[in-house]
């Protein structure tokens, strides 16, 4: 007798697995932020990139799904560079991705860990896949598209040669600017704390969280991993925080408490734009 074939439809291509290394990364970028970025040119360039800012690769399937996380408030014209730059080097890494710009509701103190717990949530609500989290500052543009924004086996620093800095690490442990954990690593640590408000500190914690739960950071070769920042002026309400010093040394204490098991916040509004969904989010203020 006859055996049915196995073989899928047009409907239902089965694809190869994405291979490790992508082909067709083209290796450094030239970056720069001096031209304007209208919004309706960055959607023009990117046709593939489906709404909310979702893709998948049409010719393989990729191991992971990864969120891009971004906090955000007031930076229109640095979301713009981002995405510009941003999507078609996603697309050349061949990731299935969604983009979350996190954006803080009102003027009270910001709040840069707090909105990337509630980035962590509300991507898994909008696709329970997600199993990869990168958050990344909206102001940080990879200069080398072999910086793979993807997890491995332990918690994962990609913004390690910043322009400003020098292109090399300002300090040994900095963990700051563009960062990426599994769902299991992030849980593991108990997510970001939610007590950091105003500039500085929460990315020390997130390190102490990672050393604390015995892993250790991977980084990319210090020459793949240059970023420009596009530079800014200190934003109001994001002052350097004074506690930041005392609360760094005490994340051994806070950690089982404060995290994403015990964050609270109510989202105002979700919308789906072509390049990346906005989930503006009240998260409070100090207590
Ligand atoms: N962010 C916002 N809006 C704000 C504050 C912060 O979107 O009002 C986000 C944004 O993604 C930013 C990230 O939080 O990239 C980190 O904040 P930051 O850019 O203020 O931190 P950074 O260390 O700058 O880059 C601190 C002030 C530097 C002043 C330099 C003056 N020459
Ligand atoms: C450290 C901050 C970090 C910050 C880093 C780089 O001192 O949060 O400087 O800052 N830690 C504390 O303040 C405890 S930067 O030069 O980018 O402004 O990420």
């Amino acid at each position: 007798p006859e055996v049915p074939s196995a073989r899928p439809g047009p409907t239902a291509p089965v694809l190869p697995p994405c291979p490790d290394v992508p082909p067709g990364l083209v290796g450094r970028l030239l970056i720069e932020f001096t031209s304007p970025m209208p919004l309706e040119r960055v959607q023009r360039e990117n046709p593939g990139v489906l709404l909310g800012g979702r893709y998948t690769p049409p010719d393989c399937t990729p191991a992971q799904t990864v969120a891009v996380i971004i906090p955000f408030r007031h930076r229109e014209h640095h979301l713009r560079y981002w995405l510009h730059y941003l999507h078609p080097i996603l697309r050349r890494q061949r990731l299935r991705y969604g983009v979350y710009v996190i954006n803080q509701h009102g003027e009270d103190t910001f709040n840069r860990a707090k909105l990337l717990n509630v980035g962590f949530l509300e991507a898994l609500k909008e696709d329970a896949a997600y199993d990869c989290f990168i958050f990344s500052d909206v102001d940080l543009v990879p200069m080398d598209d072999r910086n793979l924004y993807r997890c491995g086996d332990q918690p994962r620093h990609f913004a390690i040669a910043m322009d400003k800095f020098g292109f090399r690490l300002p300090y040994a442990s900095y963990f700051g600017g563009v960062s990426g954990l599994s769902k299991a690593q992030f849980l593991k640590i108990n997510g970001f704390p939610n007590e950091y408000w105003g500039w500085g500190g929460e990315d020390d914690d997130i390190f102490n969280r990672i050393s604390l739960t015995g892993m250790k950071i991977t980084r990319p070769d210090i020459r793949i991993g240059r970023y420009r920042m596009i530079k800014h002026d200190r934003d109001k309400h994001n002052e350097p925080n004074p506690q930041r010093f005392s609360k760094i040394q005490n994340t051994k204490l806070t950690m089982k408490l404060d995290g994403i098991g015990s964050v609270r916040y109510q989202v105002l509004e979700v919308s789906r734009h072509p390049l990346f969904t906005n989930i503006t989010v009240d998260i409070g203020r100090p207590s």
